[in-house]
Parts: C-alpha cells; structure tokens; sequence
C-alpha cells in the first residue's frame, strides 16, 4: 500500500514537531515546509529524534511559488498550515509582519492546495485569541468573536478565509480553534515556559528572580502532544468542520506559577516580581473553551491535566538547564 503524504507548515514549531511524530508513527510520508533561518531551528526535531524522518522543503509563507512548489513535490494529501508568528507579545511590535505572515499567508497556502490538488485536506490552525474579549463565559463554536491584538486579528482572517474556500471552492478545509497547549518544546517566550525554565534555573542557583506581568489573567491550558491529535482527527472526517479544541478548565498564571515553584520546593510569591513591561497593551483578561463538540464528533478529550503538564515540563527544564 502506497503511504500516505502530508505537507506540515510550520514543522519546526512546537505543534509541527509533535503532529510530524504523530503522522511518522502513523506511517505517513512527512514533508515540512522549512523557511530558511541563520541559526538552528530543528532542535525540536532533534529531540523528538525524528530530524531525519522528514523531508524539509525550502519555503516561505508570504512567498506562493514556494508554496506551489512544495505542495507539487509532497504530492500532499493533508496539508496541516501550522505556520505563523505566534507570539501575541510581538504582534504590536510589528502588526504589518503579522498580518502576512498570520493573516494573508493562509490565503497563500490555500490558493496553493487549490491549485496543485484541491482535494488535498487542509487544516488551519485558528486560536482561541479570536474570542479575545470573551462574549460568553464559556467559548464554543458558535460563540462571537471579539480579537484583542494584531495576532488575534490577523488569525480571524485566517479562520474566515478558510471557511470561505471550504464554502467557496468545496475544498475539505478545517479549522481548528485551538486553547493554549503546552510542552516541554514551547517557546522560551511563552508564559508557562518562562515559568518552568526560571524556576529550574532559580533551583541551579543560576537565576533569582522572576519578572512577569499579568498574573491575573486565566487560560485553559493543554498539552501540545493531545492537541496534534485532534488535528489528525479533524482531516480523517468526511465533512470538513471547526472545532474548538480546549480542556474545560482555567488557571491563572498566578496558580500555575504556584504548580512550577512547589514541584521543587519553592513559593513563587519568594520569587515572582511583577514588572510593568510585560503589561500588553489590551489584555486577553480569561479564557475557556468547550470541547464538547469535539468529544462527541472527533471521540477527542484532553488527556493531560496541568499539573502533571506543568510538572513535567519543569523536570525536563532542570535537566536542561543542569546541562548549560
Ligand atoms: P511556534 O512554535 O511559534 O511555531 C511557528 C512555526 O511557524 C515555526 O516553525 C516557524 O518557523 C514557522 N514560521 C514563522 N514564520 C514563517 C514564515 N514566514 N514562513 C514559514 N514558516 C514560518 O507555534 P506553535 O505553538 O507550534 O503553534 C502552531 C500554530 O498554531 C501557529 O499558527 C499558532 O499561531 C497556532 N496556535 C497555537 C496555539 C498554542 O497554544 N501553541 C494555540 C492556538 C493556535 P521557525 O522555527 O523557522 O521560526
Ligand atoms: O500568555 C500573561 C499574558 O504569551 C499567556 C500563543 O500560543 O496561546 C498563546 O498566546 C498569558 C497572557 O500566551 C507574562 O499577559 C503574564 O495573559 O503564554 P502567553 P497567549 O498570549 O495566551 C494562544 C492560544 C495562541 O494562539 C498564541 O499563538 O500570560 N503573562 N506575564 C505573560 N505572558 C508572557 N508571554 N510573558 C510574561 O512575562
């Protein structure tokens, strides 16, 4: 039988590198499109020891030849658009990048299916920051949106555009509204990383303080490894749909500060000091999502509570730091 093929934009993110060893184990053919960078960005595929697994093929999101280049060499069935600068923090630094990169370049990638194989299945990776000023307590498919950033503004574009050429085109596109997920591999500059690596290094002795900002702000945080299944599953369904993938429950950074510290004897409050520079301009103030249709459509529920996602990701940050 002939192995199945899938193009991963994004591949050397958090999320590619998780749903790049999830498709290998499943036997799929995997190809990344890889944008060229000066310094290494396949240590997530290092670790996951899948780097020469998969077939990097050189491209960039706001460039379209390369991406019909990439989807003629993958000869892709599923193509998983996970690329984007995902850092809400820098979307007000450079709002213009960001509506590229985030916003028109999904369009990029969709006239790229649509062009070498519309039946090829996509998925897009939308984001809970597209509720952003929460208009229900408890955010579902069909609950308005209401962006509070650059980021959050430019993936609400992303989202509708892929609705329109799945309406428009008959393509079998999806969209995933994803909550915030976590690992091991998430990006230094995200909160729940910042934590566990300050608290490994404050542990070490190579670090005192913490400099954070909001910690009043709540979030329904997962594990990465869970999400990536869900959008494997969402591409094996007939009828391409949007799901809200999340875990019904919501933290504030506060309290998962106080998960990190604890799991290796310290009190965050000995630590944390609140500075006025990591203030955004308009705050996502709390989040919570239900995966109630994703339960019933897509059989999917997080496997991963926090504390044992927090917990492990501070393990894996003192044997990194203990190694610098
Ligand atoms: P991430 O770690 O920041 O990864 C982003 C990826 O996009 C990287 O591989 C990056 O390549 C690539 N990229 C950036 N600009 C590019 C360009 N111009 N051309 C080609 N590739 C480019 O993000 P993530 O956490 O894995 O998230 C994956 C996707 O899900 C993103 O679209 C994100 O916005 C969305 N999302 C994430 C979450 C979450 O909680 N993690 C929740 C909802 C939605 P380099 O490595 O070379 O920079
Ligand atoms: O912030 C507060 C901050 O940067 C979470 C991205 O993956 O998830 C992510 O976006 C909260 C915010 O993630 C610091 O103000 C306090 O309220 O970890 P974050 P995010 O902005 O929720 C969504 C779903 C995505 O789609 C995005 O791509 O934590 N916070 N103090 C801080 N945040 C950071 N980064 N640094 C601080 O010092």
């Amino acid at each position: 039988m002939q192995s199945r093929k899938a193009l991963i934009t994004g591949i050397t993110g958090q999320d590619g590198a998780y749903l790049a060893k999830l498709l290998i184990d499943k036997g799929y053919e995997v190809y990344g499109v890889h944008a060229r960078r000066s310094t290494d960005a396949l240590w997530r595929l290092r670790y996951l020891g899948i780097e020469k697994e998969v077939t990097l093929l050189g491209g960039d999101m706001t460039d379209l030849p390369s991406l019909l280049r990439c989807m003629e060499k993958s000869a892709a069935g599923e193509v998983y658009n996970l690329a984007a600068q995902s850092f809400v923090g820098t979307s007000w630094e450079q709002p213009i990048l960001t509506a590229n990169v985030t916003g028109v370049s999904v369009v990029n990638m969709l006239e790229a299916v649509r062009t070498v194989n519309p039946k090829a299945r996509f998925y897009q990776a939308s984001t809970s920051e597209m509720f952003g000023l929460i208009q229900e307590a408890m955010q579902s498919e069909t609950t308005p949106f209401y962006p509070r950033s650059p980021y959050g503004a430019a993936k609400l574009y992303g989202h509708w555009m892929t609705v329109n050429y799945r309406e428009s085109f008959g393509l079998h596109a999806s969209s995933g509204i994803l909550f915030n997920h976590e690992s091991p591999l998430r990006g230094i500059e995200f909160v729940t990383r910042k934590v566990t690596d300050a608290v490994a290094r404050i542990k070490l002795g190579k670090q005192k303080e913490l400099r954070l900002g909001n910690i009043d702000a709540k979030r329904d945080w997962g594990f990465a490894g869970d999400y990536v299944e869900a959008m494997w599953l969402m591409l094996q369904q007939d009828m391409a749909e949007d799901y809200v993938i999340a875990t019904g429950r919501t933290t504030t950074v506060r309290d998962m500060c106080a998960i990190a510290f604890a799991h290796v004897g310290l009190a965050y409050q000995d630590h944390v000091v609140i500075d006025p520079a990591f203030y955004r301009p308009a705050e996502v103030d709390v989040l919570l999502g239900s995966p109630a249709k994703a339960k019933a459509k897509l059989g999917w529920e997080a496997k991963t509570d926090l504390n044992t996602l927090i917990t492990g990701m501070v393990d894996a940050d003192m044997v990194r730091v203990s190694q610098d």
